[in-house]
């Protein structure tokens, strides 16, 4: 029997490669682009499954692939797909929430701590040979022990973003969510509060929210006027969550002390981002889940996923399940 064809567009570790082999024939690329699209177009024409990361996987794309059956992405985020017409089409899509959640954790902790520390501009100024005498204030950092942590968006990521703040920084935590997260008040003690209570009160405001109609420019001008002028903003969800001109404003005022960020609203950073010459800001390349474990993990799931819902057999990680149940 001829096995089902799918389009991968993720280049993946050998022996998952392989694992998909055993049951697709596979046509592969190397991400879906405004370059190949074209080309990915031809090769849909005949998939009944597709599985990748990154790119816009839209309408126009679906309308290319009239036997898709079953979408995973290697990715929690997933708002670069219309969803919307995956569950119009019936067809269920699968993503990888749990393989990252601590990864992603430690990433914030570590945009954390080099914002307040300085790390990257102190060890820049070693590398420049700037360390000859006794360093003086112009070399310290703030403190992050003890100080309170604000958690805007309390999921999985969240919760290990509390456990680390808890145990590890004894740290009191403030948390912003739709509902009331049990676990996070009573193993770590976050209280939950309003936006604005968290913004006014919290030494590290981070952000951890997906991209949705709702949480677009979330935190704008009036949002960071709000925080201490001592305080950090850490971006680790998704960028337009962050209107980034009101937080260069607020940066280049000193309004706010730094900001600590993994992802932007245009990505990769544009050459000419304020953000990439203002001292007081940590800019990651949206690493938050690479580590050659996690991002191993995560493409496993994936794979699992595509397999499992090929089969007609969708456990979890659906994001559309009403779809299962027609
Ligand atoms: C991924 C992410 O690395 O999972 C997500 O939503 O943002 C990152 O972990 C990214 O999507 C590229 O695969």
């Amino acid at each position: 029997m001829n096995k089902p064809s799918i389009v991968l567009y993720k280049k993946l570790p050998a022996d998952l490669h392989q694992r998909l082999e055993e049951h697709f024939a596979i046509t592969e690329f190397d991400g879906i682009t405004d370059k190949n699209r074209a080309e990915v177009f031809d090769a849909l024409q005949n998939a009944e499954g597709l599985l990748g990361s990154g790119g816009k996987i839209d309408k126009e794309l679906f309308d290319h692939a009239p036997r898709l059956r079953a979408v995973s992405t290697i990715s929690v985020g997933y708002d670069n797909f219309d969803v919307a017409e995956l569950t119009r089409r019936e067809i269920p899509m699968m993503h990888t929430p749990t393989a990252l959640t601590d990864t992603v954790a430690d990433t914030v902790m570590a945009l954390v701590l080099s914002t307040a520390r300085r790390v990257v501009n102190v060890a820049e100024r070693v590398k420049a040979g700037e360390w000859n005498e006794n360093i003086g204030e112009d070399w310290f950092g703030i403190d992050v022990h003890h100080k309170t942590m604000g958690i805007v968006g309390m999921g999985r990521i969240g919760l290990a973003l509390a456990q680390r703040a808890h145990f590890g920084f004894n740290m009191p935590i403030l948390y912003n969510a739709r509902s009331q997260h049990k676990e996070a008040e009573e193993k770590f003690g976050a209280r939950k509060c309003e936006l604005n209570e968290l913004l006014k009160e919290s030494d590290f405001v981070c952000i951890l929210l997906p991209m949705t109609e709702q949480t677009f420019h979330l935190i704008g001008k009036e949002e960071l006027a709000k925080m201490k002028s001592s305080a950090i903003l850490i971006s680790a969800g998704r960028g337009p969550v962050i209107d980034e001109p009101a937080l260069i404003e607020a940066l280049k005022a000193g309004t706010i002390y730094g900001a600590g960020m993994d992802v932007f609203e245009t990505e990769p950073l544009p050459k000419d981002s304020a953000l990439l010459t203002l001292p007081n800001v940590v800019a990651l390349p949206h690493i938050g889940s690479a580590t050659h474990e996690t991002r191993y993990d995560m493409a496993a799931c994936a794979v699992d996923n595509l397999i499992a819902a090929m089969k007609g057999d969708v456990k979890e990680f659906c994001v559309n399940p009403e779809v299962l149940k027609k």
